[in-house]
């Protein structure tokens, strides 16, 4: 592993421009992609939710445009919304994305963060090119940061910014949460510059997780990379600064996906599939098609369910929703052809001239159609291998009829499995056992479901959006 080095809170341009601390200030996010007024192909859908309480009136929304260029901007083009929002955002050199992005964040990271070893491609010009996207981020935010700005980066592919800015001088609270999970010292030493990531995390002041397990892995790694000893709060001080390790899971708007469900019910959607349904019960799987989602494990549980309990074949039908994504790196194109290949095979075997047991379908599909869909669904099954929390898992409990509620099957190794203990708990690497949970949630007395779903709504409700937002800024407002 190499030592922690160049990008090293300390700065590598000379004594840090102090800016003024205190002062009331606004939140500026930072993400990867932001969901600008006129920017429609950004994705940040999820996210978007998850900050509606962050981002009010006031607040500065910075990242990339969604544009490859020539060059990479040194100026970020900005928009302000009908809600009083600035939206900030760069191009990115197309030499530097394809390794930033395809290279480093996704070829690398996701799959060590995910426990995939295997799937892990590292290269130093990879590496590189995510250092100068993230020190590209940094100078183009610089000039738009005000004293007292709250700073909030959002997720793996800006794990050095934090440090970049702390090199141009910013000495503004600057806090990083990362959505995906984290991994023990024994893994993230897979990958070579791993402290110095750690050193470049540790230019935060707040260093945000989904659950109490990635807490303790990254002071784990704090502790061998950077040689320093954790208090009980998760604080530590590396080159005169303090780092607190928090947990702040991550919510929905439990009420306003619950309103959206019940309204798509009457949609054209959902009732079309209701109809092509029938009278057979729906298991339904959203994901983005992702390795990390467990799909083809997925698939074959489906199967294993219709080969040992018989009395479901023609009495259920497998919907997955699984969106394109990330196209560009080889791994999600090898398991698109796997699923493919696996989707055939089930249906080769079960189908009959009027039932086809499974759908699988990789076109994006609307929320608001999503979200009717998860109401119909009698399991919702969530199975990733690995999962920093799993929103599906949340919104498929908000959108059930608490009359008559659907079935969360859901992978121990998701975050979401940390709280919503009530759902019928799996590992998705045994498709006996996933298809064991299926049988039990199609025959669970209705009053067991009312009971598991009651349980699992009270969490969703608790754990929210806002909640959210507002335990990380509080821990990022508070400088003690
Ligand atoms: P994702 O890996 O993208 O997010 P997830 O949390 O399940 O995973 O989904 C985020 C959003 O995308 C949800 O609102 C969901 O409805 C939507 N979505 C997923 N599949 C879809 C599909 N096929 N069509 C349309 N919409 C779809 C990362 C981490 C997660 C973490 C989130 C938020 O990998 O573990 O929960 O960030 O922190």
């Amino acid at each position: 592993m190499s030592k922690a080095s160049t990008l090293t809170p300390a700065g590598r341009s000379g004594a840090p421009r102090a800016r003024e601390k205190n002062a009331p200030g606004r939140v500026v996010i930072v993400s990867n992609r932001v969901p600008s007024p006129s920017d429609k192909t950004a994705t940040a859908g999820g996210l978007a939710v998850a900050l509606a309480d962050a981002v009010t009136p006031g607040s500065l929304w910075f990242g990339w445009s969604g544009k490859r260029a020539d060059e990479t901007s040194a100026k970020a083009h900005t928009e302000i919304s009908d809600t009083n929002v600035t939206y900030a955002t760069i191009d990115i050199a197309e030499r530097d994305y394809q390794r930033f992005y395809n290279g480093f964040a996704n070829g690398a990271l996701w799959p060590l963060l995910h426990y995939r070893t295997g799937l892990l491609r590292f290269n130093r010009p990879d590496f590189e090119a995510y250092r100068t996207v993230n020190r590209a981020f940094a100078e183009a935010l610089l000039p738009l940061i005000r004293p007292g700005d709250l700073i909030w980066i959002h997720d793996y592919q800006l794990m050095t910014m934090a440090a970049e800015l702390r090199a141009l001088g910013v000495a503004n609270r600057i806090g990083f949460f990362l959505h995906v999970p984290f991994v023990p010292p024994s893994l993230l030493q897979v990958l070579p510059p791993a402290a110095e990531l750690i050193a470049a995390l540790s230019a935060c002041d707040i260093v945000g997780f989904q659950t109490a397990g990635d807490v303790s892995a990254f002071l784990d790694n704090a502790a061998i990379c950077l040689g320093v000893q954790p208090d009980n709060a998760g604080c530590y001080l590396y080159q005169g600064r303090k780092t607190r390790a928090v947990l702040t899971p991550i919510g929905i708007d439990s009420d306003k996906f619950a309103a959206l469900a019940e309204t798509a019910e009457q949609t054209a959607e959902t009732i079309r599939l209701r109809e092509s349904l029938g009278d057979r019960a729906l298991v339904l799987g959203v994901d983005r098609l992702d390795y990390s989602k467990g799909l083809p494990q997925r698939f074959d549980a489906y199967g294993r369910l219709l080969y040992a309990y018989p009395q479901h074949r023609r009495c259920v039908n497998f919907l997955q929703i699984a969106a394109r994504s990330r196209q560009e790196v080889g791994s999600y194109q090898t398991l698109r052809r796997e699923l493919d290949r696996r989707a055939g095979d089930i249906n080769g075997e079960f189908s009959d001239f009027d039932w086809v047991p499974l759908r699988y379908m990789t076109h994006p599909v609307k929320r608001n159609a999503i979200a009717g869909f998860y109401r119909t669904a009698r399991i919702g099954l969530v199975t990733p291998l690995r999962d920093g929390m799993n929103l599906v898992a949340k919104e498929y409990v908000a959108a059930q009829n608490a009359a008559n509620p659907g079935m969360l099957v859901l992978s121990r190794f998701a975050g979401a499995a940390d709280e919503l203990t009530e759902a019928l708990i799996v590992n998705p690497f045994d498709p006996d056992e996933v298809a064991a949970a299926m049988h039990q949630g199609l025959v669970m007395p209705l009053e067991e479901r009312q009971a598991r779903h009651a349980a699992l709504l009270a969490k969703v409700k608790h754990t929210n959006a806002r909640r959210y937002c507002e335990q990380f800024l509080e821990y990022l407002r508070d400088d003690q």
